[in-house]
């Protein structure tokens, strides 16, 4: 009888060392996941030099073309939602666009390389206290395309008199969908981790789009309608700049060398050949990791 209790004790005891066991293996692997969130490349941050500028920063500057006879815009019908009809009734898609042979919202950046020995990955680079910010106006976003760095604010406005819902289809960040009424108050957001590149869209209007391009350092713009764009600032040594058009499966990735203080040309082109055979549409928000080239030898 005696034994017996003592028995159910030690059962008793064992199962409760069990349970704290368990809680606390839970506890524990929160802490590592919230660790983890702190920040992209973990165990690199630790390491990260902040930079210092030896004031003979160049830039990388040059215009992307579209060679070939670029498909006539696509209309789009902004009927089941009247206010977008009304505010923009001859809208046209905004995923190829093309002025004369010059191609706009092509998001071109450093992928990679080193300045000078350090790896820029290795180097920490101040974060912009700015917002980036991204509208919705006339139904659609504005900009299309954007950069941002990691933690900068990320700011989403409406300027519609209707309701949108936010659905920024991160997967290395935090992804968010969030309804915004007329009006409604900014959301304010952050991107943790450098990913390239994260598709926006709303639940709403199925037709609105934006890609936003998140990088731990400044290095990169986006094209404007005259297909021309300028990375100022990018410390002298050897990059891979890799040019991405959301029409387009795999960007383009180009080594660049940047000299002291020197003013670097880099004009590309994306033809219409490769749209012909079927390297885009459909899938292409899924197609994102083709980043990786081949030709890189490398993953995240
Ligand atoms: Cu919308």
């Amino acid at each position: 009888m005696h034994s017996k209790r003592a028995r159910f004790l030690v059962a008793l005891f064992a199962a409760l060392c069990l349970l704290t066991f368990s809680l606390s293996c839970g506890k524990s692997a929160d802490d590592d996941e919230d660790a983890a969130e702190g920040g992209s490349d973990d165990s690199a941050e630790v390491a990260l030099t902040p930079y210092k500028s030896g004031g003979q920063e160049g830039s990388i500057a040059g215009t992307i073309s579209f060679t070939g006879a670029p498909p006539a815009p696509k209309p789009i019908s902004m009927e089941q939602d009247p206010v977008c009809a009304s505010s923009n009734p001859n809208a046209a898609a905004e995923d190829l666009v093309v002025n004369g042979d010059k191609l706009q919202n092509v998001f071109i950046y450093i992928k990679d390389g080193k300045a000078g020995d350090k790896n820029i990955s290795s180097i920490k680079f101040d974060t912009p206290a700015q917002a980036i910010k991204l509208d919705q106006h006339g139904c659609r976003y504005v900009p299309h395309v954007i950069g941002i760095q990691t933690n900068q604010p990320f700011e989403v406005v409406n300027s519609d008199p209707t309701a949108h819902n936010v659905n920024v289809d991160a997967k290395l960040n935090d992804k968010f969908n969030q309804g915004q009424p007329p009006s409604g108050a900014p959301i304010l957001k952050q991107f943790k981790r450098a990913e390239t590149v994260i598709p926006v869209k709303c639940n709403q209007h199925p037709w609105m789009r934006a890609y936003v391009g998140v990088l731990s350092h400044p290095f990169f713009a986006v094209t404007d309608k005259d297909g021309h764009f300028e990375i100022k600032g990018v410390p002298p040594g050897t990059y891979n700049v890799i040019a991405w058009h959301e029409k387009y499966q795999k960007g383009i990735t180009q080594s660049v060398t940047v000299g002291a203080s020197e003013s670097k040309a880099l004009d590309l082109s994306f033809s219409s050949e490769q749209l012909a055979e079927g390297k885009t549409e459909g899938g292409v928000l899924r197609m994102l990791p083709a980043l990786e080239l081949p030709m890189l030898g490398e993953h995240h």
